[in-house]
């Protein structure tokens, strides 16, 4: 891509640029959150898609509440938790919009748990973005139910015991055995290979939606170096090493994929 420049017009050619989608304005994101890369990729498919004016996103309560202020399309602020319910009564009221949802895991997977397993058990023609940091970022780093066992938190200062506290929650995993979801990965963005991939799913989320298909979610493994107490650096080396291991990457559903149709 090629713009203009400087008062005679020099022609300059454009290799890294913001998505229109994203507001031209600073993120509040601590240093090295990948909060930051997920927003991107999801401009970046709306750009692609060039649904930028029909399309209206869902905010949640968590680190990414002021997604409201960042992305260039209409936004709507949900409680916590109640995105999926939200972005429901959205798309149903208007199915010519694209509705996504973009949320953290104490979010869709504490408070908004029962939201998001019936979105996805009726087939809701949604687009969910969900940002698994195994922790909740903004109340200051309490455990979460996708925290790993024996993970250091605020409310685990001796590690998450599997015993009083039970096993994390694999939302791929136990969303993809609902007869309704029609599409569910998990993906990671903690190095260039995988935030290629995440780049593919988000937008296949996002086609989904477009062609009438139906439930979609990614789950995104993102860092927060500050309540993981890591530099931003190893915090991406902690997803390689303790996150991915425990939620492994890949497409856990895809209906269109088997050819399968709903009955
Ligand atoms: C009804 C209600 N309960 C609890 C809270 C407190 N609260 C705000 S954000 C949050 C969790 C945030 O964690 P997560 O969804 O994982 O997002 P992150 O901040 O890590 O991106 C909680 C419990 C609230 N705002 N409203
Ligand atoms: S607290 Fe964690 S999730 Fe929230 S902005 Fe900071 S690094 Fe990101």
């Amino acid at each position: 891509m090629y713009r203009k420049c400087g008062e005679r017009g020099a022609k300059i050619m454009v290799v890294f640029d913001k998505p229109k989608a994203l507001c031209d304005v600073p993120l509040h994101y601590c240093p090295g959150c990948t909060h930051g890369i997920v927003h991107r990729l999801v401009a970046e498919a709306i750009d692609e898609f060039d649904i930028e004016g029909k399309t209206i996103g869902i905010a949640p309560v968590g680190c990414s509440v002021m997604a409201y202020d960042y992305f260039n399309c209409d936004m709507i602020e949900a409680a916590h938790g109640r995105a999926p319910a939200v972005a429901t009564g959205v798309k149903r009221a208007d199915p010519s919009k694209i509705v996504f949802t973009y949320q953290g895991d104490g979010d869709l997977a504490s408070i908004g748990m029962a939201e998001t397993v019936h979105a996805a058990a009726r087939n809701e023609n949604i687009t969910i973005i969900f940002i698994n940091n195994a922790i909740y970022g903004m109340t200051g780093g309490q455990m979460a139910p996708t925290s790993l066992p024996g993970q250091v938190t605020q409310t685990s200062p001796y590690g998450r015991d599997v015993k009083l506290c039970g096993f994390p929650v694999k939302v791929c995993e136990m969303l993809s055995e609902l007869d309704g979801a029609e599409y569910i990965e998990r993906v990671a963005v903690n190095n260039i290979k995988n935030i290629n991939a995440a780049k593919k799913a988000i937008k296949r989320a996002f086609q989904n939606q477009i062609e009438g298909k139906g439930f979609s979610l990614v789950e995104v493994i993102s860092s927060c170096p500050t309540n993981w107490g890591l530099t931003p650096a190893n915090a991406l080396k902690w997803i390689d090493e303790k996150m991915i291991p425990y939620y492994p990457l890949g497409v856990y559903k895809d209906r269109s994929a088997k050819g399968e149709r709903i009955v």
